[in-house]
């Protein structure tokens, strides 16, 4: 299960609508016959994969699969029919899959057809590789995870509004294979502004996981340019507008942007949980928030904030800096413990911390 696992991570990004899912036949021997992972776009299943390498024949076999394998039949069978056919003889599932056409119906299918199912070991794992998947069906929005790259004393700018150069090489390498592992990158208009930021991928040998990159258009903010237009060739730039905005944004969608018309806020942006929702109606599971202030205290006020990814330097800037977080009116202790942290590693003079929101 765990290697199942690791393979759904590698295909993390790339998969969507679908969930990136792991599969490891086993033989009747006890020896590893074949892996599978689901293909780019979402299609193959991992298990159609892992099965052709063994000419779809697995008897007395174990399949380990980190989601409960599909139950609707389409224009190919459905991989709990298929493994059932293949005659394996027990599949082990990692997460069950709320996916309404199988939730339940994939294991119920194996076990009708006489085949061995067993749930675990690593659920949380599971879940944790699915968790854009399991958002997306369970409330129609990608899962969200904010990023942050602050000071010791959380600013993640100077008061001269200086930041690229804050954590050092190796954090950023971390974070360009965040990028790669998101369905999507969204910002807002004014983090473009100031940074003229790419938003790809740029790892050696990753430059062609780059994800969707979304951009959050205010009602007066100024269209991007600069880098992200220029690299349009590179990966899809989506621009999330209001009606009233949306008439300028013509010549960019004329360039290959493409245009997302969201409901207005009242204050004539786009509406945080409609946005959200028609990113998930669009198909995507993940986005990565990278910054700024604006569209962090935002989704935290919202609390539509799933998981935190915080970068920490050991600078001191002092509070005449950017904070990483502007006001949220929160005055008791009790609403301040939104997230937990659930891993951390050192990355050179940086450290990174994984947070989920706490139950
Ligand atoms: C599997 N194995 O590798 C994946 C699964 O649109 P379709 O027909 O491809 O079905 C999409 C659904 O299939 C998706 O919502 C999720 O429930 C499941 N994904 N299932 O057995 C896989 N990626
Ligand atoms: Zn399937």
């Amino acid at each position: 299960m765990r290697t199942a696992l690791a393979l759904g991570r590698q295909a993390l990004g790339t998969t969507w609508p679908n969930p990136a899912v792991g599969c490891v036949l086993v033989a009747a021997n006890g020896l590893v016959a074949a892996h599978g992972v689901t293909g780019a776009g979402g299609r193959p299943h991992a298990e159609t994969q892992a099965l052709a390498q063994v000419g779809n024949r697995a008897p007395g076999g174990t399949a380990y699969v980190t989601l409960e394998p599909c139950a609707h039949d389409g224009a190919t069978p459905s991989c709990a029919r298929k493994l059932a056919e293949a005659g394996i003889g027990r599949v082990v599932v990692g997460a069950r899959d709320p996916d309404p056409r199988t939730d339940g119906a994939g294991a119920a299918l194996l076990a009708d057809a006489g085949v061995r199912v067993t749930h675990g070991p690593h659920e949380d794992d599971a879940r944790r590789l699915h968790a854009g998947h399991l958002c997306r069906v369970r409330l129609g929005r990608p899962q969200v995870t904010l990023k942050l790259a602050a000071s010791l004393d959380g600013q993640i700018a100077t008061a001269a509004g200086t930041s690229q150069w804050l954590t050092g090489p190796l954090a950023r390498q971390h974070a360009h294979l965040l990028r790669a592992r998101h369905d999507a990158i969204l910002v807002g208009a004014g983090t473009v502004l100031r940074d003229d930021p790419e938003l790809t991928c740029r790892l050696p040998g990753l430059a062609d996981r780059s994800p969707v990159r979304v951009v959050m258009i205010g009602a007066e903010t100024p269209l991007p340019s600069g880098r992200l237009v220029a690299t349009l060739g590179n990966a899809p730039l989506w621009l999330l507008v209001t009606a009233a905005r949306r008439p300028d944004t013509r010549e960019l969608q004329a360039a290959g942007a493409q245009v997302v018309e969201v409901a207005a806020d009242s204050r004539g942006r786009p509406s945080l949980g409609p946005a959200l929702a028609t990113l998930g109606a669009r198909g995507l599971t993940s986005v990565l928030v990278e910054g700024g202030q604006a569209i962090a205290t935002a989704l935290l006020w919202h609390r539509q904030v799933d998981a935190l990814v915080w970068y920490g330097t050991d600078a001191v800037v002092g509070g005449d800096g950017l904070a990483a977080v502007g006001a949220l009116g929160r005055t008791a202790l009790a609403e301040t413990t939104d997230f937990r942290t659930v891993r951390a590693r050192r990355l050179g003079p940086d450290h990174v911390r994984f947070l989920e929101r706490a139950p």
